[in-house]
């Protein structure tokens, strides 16, 4: 395992924070510089930059003054902000991944970007299968669906080694979410520890893959560390771990809390969600290179509020 310079973009995000982590725990604190508009750093020791990745000869500037040569990619509008905001989402999530692309091509950098279940639309098959027809009805899955044509495209005519997972919701608790369609599944457990009632803004019975982080960063590491032989998909790969309803979540809760209370009043983000797929064939990854997720509904739910409640 040679040592490499990796930079993580977004580090100060839902995903970055456990990412960051996770790399620095495997190739340690000089290897790992992480960047992101926000200032404040993850550890006394990291390095961290704080600069606008749609800056690009910023970035070319990092990339040359730290000799990095792998980039996470996580900057990005998710899917509620998108919607509301829907220039701006297609200028920060397209334009920063088109300047990671071509600062990748030009220094032979390897590149993770994270795609999302939002990629499908309506007429995916239930579960939504690898390859089927992409017609997202959401700002931010149109986004996805054009990353990810970039990425194959990157990878086809230049070579980059750009790999690429469409996660599922992803639940976690060090860093809150940062404004998608699956929050209440993270909110919800601050409600709970607070001894609060929650107001869940999708109805009871939506069905959606979901994924604990640790499954979620695990499975990041085992894409980046396969072989390029065993690297069949350049769009990005089917992940999922478990699907669940608000109803069924709070019920688990309620298990442990019995005194949890929750009511259901849907907005704009129901919409977004009805047009997800209820569950994700994720055999391909699989098959590839061995993804195989660890949690469950019920073993989320016990770190959930572990961790939530050592916040307090
Ligand atoms: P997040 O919103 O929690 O974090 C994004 C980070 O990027 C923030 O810290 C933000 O400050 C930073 N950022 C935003 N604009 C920037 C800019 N111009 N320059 C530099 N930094 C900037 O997002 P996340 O949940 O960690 O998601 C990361 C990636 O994973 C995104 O591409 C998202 O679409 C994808 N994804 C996330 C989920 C999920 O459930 N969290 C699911 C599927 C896919
Ligand atoms: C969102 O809800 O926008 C994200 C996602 C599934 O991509 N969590």
């Amino acid at each position: 395992m040679s040592l490499k310079k990796i930079l993580v973009i977004g580090a100060l995000g839902q995903i970055g924070t456990d990412l960051t982590q996770a790399l620095v725990r495997k190739w340690g604190v000089a290897q790992v510089v992480t960047a992101d508009l926000k200032s404040h750093s993850l550890g006394e020791s990291l390095t961290h930059e704080a600069f606008d990745v749609l800056d690009l000869q910023q970035l070319q500037q990092i990339v040359e003054q730290h000799k990095i040569q792998e980039i996470y990619h996580l900057a990005a509008a998710l899917s509620a902000k998108a919607e509301q905001n829907p220039k701006w989402a297609w200028e920060l999530n397209l334009k920063s991944l088109l300047n990671v692309l071509e600062i990748a091509k030009e220094k032979r950098i390897r590149v993770f970007w994270p795609s999302s279940m939002a990629a499908f639309g309506p007429s995916a098959p239930h579960p939504a299968p690898q390859d089927c027809r992409m017609d997202p009805t959401s700002v931010y899955g149109i986004s996805k669906v054009a990353g990810e044509s970039w990425c194959a495209w990157y990878h086809q005519h230049h070579g980059v080694d750009v790999r690429s997972l469409r996660f599922p919701g992803l639940i976690s608790w060090k860093t809150p979410p940062g404004g998608g369609t699956t929050d209440y599944a993270v909110d919800i457990f601050h409600a709970a520890i607070a001894n609060r009632p929650y107001t869940c803004f999708l109805s009871e019975d939506t069905r959606l893959p979901m994924m604990y982080m640790p499954d979620a960063v695990r499975a990041i590491q085992e894409l980046m560390d396969a072989p390029a032989s065993q690297i069949t998909i350049r769009h990005a790969y089917n992940l999922t771990a478990m699907s669940f309803t608000p109803k069924e979540l709070a019920e688990a809760i309620r298990e442990r809390l019995p005194e949890f209370s929750i009511c259901y009043k849907p907005d704009f983000r129901q919409a977004i969600a009805d047009s997800w797929p209820r569950q994700i064939d994720d055999h391909v990854a699989r098959r590839d290179w061995g993804w195989k997720p660890k949690f469950t509904l019920s073993s989320l739910v016990d770190e959930m509020l572990q961790g939530v409640r050592s916040l307090a």
